[in-house]
């Protein structure tokens, strides 16, 4: 029962990129250089706060998953940055893909989605959560206002067309996702695999939340699909891709020449769906596809074929 409470405690985890690297970008002018993993070697995490030595210790001592990504952005280079996160949570994969492209060095504390206590020092019960110095950030949005406001303090959050589609994203794409993932019992099971192979969770959470959590999220999809008044989920996603490469007006990003941070936030959600079967739909009946792979490219440094 637990398991299965906790199995739908990651209903709004999604599968994530599955990538298959082909070619990598030429270095940027900034040092670039994205590794993450998850490690047995405490030796890989260089721990400059004291919260985060805590739970990386703890971390070890229970098996905790942890990833180091190595990226320097100069304004937090001196400081401790912590995301901790669900793998395939759209809302963290937002805020990771802006610490990826601003090239921000942060440690990820994957956090077991049944018992949370990654997070049990915190009143927050939500992910993604950042401590930058131990100092907490909280809501995906908010957390990519106050990391922009420190590495780019010209930066203008009150571009219109910006917040509209940031807007966008929380308000209407997000909910256009669960739907599609659990929309059939093989996509549910497609999508369960994937969140409990890279989640944080035990064999025996794995098994119950694979079978168990693709059964309830299924039947959970239909009603999430009634709450949102969506009449056919692939027509709403690939309604949501269009609407997105509409907004475009023929540049290549929403931010003209750069990704601004609404090219940002829509890539975050979509690329943990990118290589389940409704994110190939969507690539393969819309026109989104030229648009993902440009932000993969400025985002990972990757060119995926
Ligand atoms: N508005 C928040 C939403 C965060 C959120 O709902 N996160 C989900 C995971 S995708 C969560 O932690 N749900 C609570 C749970 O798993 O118990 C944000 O943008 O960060």
């Amino acid at each position: 029962m637990r398991g299965i409470k906790g199995a739908i405690s990651v209903a709004r985890a999604l599968k994530a990129n599955s990538t298959t690297a082909t070619t990598l970008r030429p270095p940027r002018a900034a040092p670039y250089l994205t590794t993450c993993w998850t490690s047995s070697d405490p030796r890989n995490l260089v721990d400059r706060h004291d919260l985060s030595t805590s739970l990386v210790l703890r971390s070890n001592a229970v098996g905790f998953m942890y990833h180091y990504s190595s990226i320097t952005a100069k304004s937090l280079a001196e400081q401790e940055v912590v995301l901790f996160q669900y793998e395939a949570c759209p809302f963290c994969n937002k805020v990771k893909a802006f610490l990826d492209y601003y090239d921000i060095e942060y440690k990820v504390v994957e956090v077991n989605p049944m018992n949370k206590k990654e997070i049990k020092w915190s009143d927050y019960k939500k992910v993604p959560i950042v401590t930058v110095d131990g100092e907490q950030w909280v809501d995906s949005s908010d957390i990519i206002d106050e990391l922009i406001k420190r590495i780019r303090p010209n930066y203008d959050l009150d571009n219109d067309e910006e917040k509209k589609w940031r807007r966008w994203v929380d308000n209407h794409l997000v909910h256009v996702l669960s739907p599609n993932i659990y929309r059939t019992v093989s996509e549910a099971l497609e999508s369960f695999d994937y969140i409990t192979t890279k989640g944080n969770f035990s064999l025996y959470e794995r098994l119950v939340a694979k079978y168990g959590g693709a059964a309830a999220m299924y039947f959970v999809s239909k009603k999430l699909k009634k709450r949102h008044n969506i009449t056919d989920e692939r027509e709403a996603l690939y309604g949501a891709a269009e609407q997105w490469v509409d907004a475009l007006k023929g540049r290549e990003f929403l931010g003209d020449l750069e990704p601004n941070l609404a090219d940002l936030a829509v890539f975050g959600v979509l690329r943990p769906i990118r290589h389940l079967k409704s994110g190939r739909d969507m690539v393969e009946h819309t026109r989104i596809g030229r648009w993902f792979s440009k932000m993969e490219y400025a985002v990972t440094g990757i060119v995926n074929n």
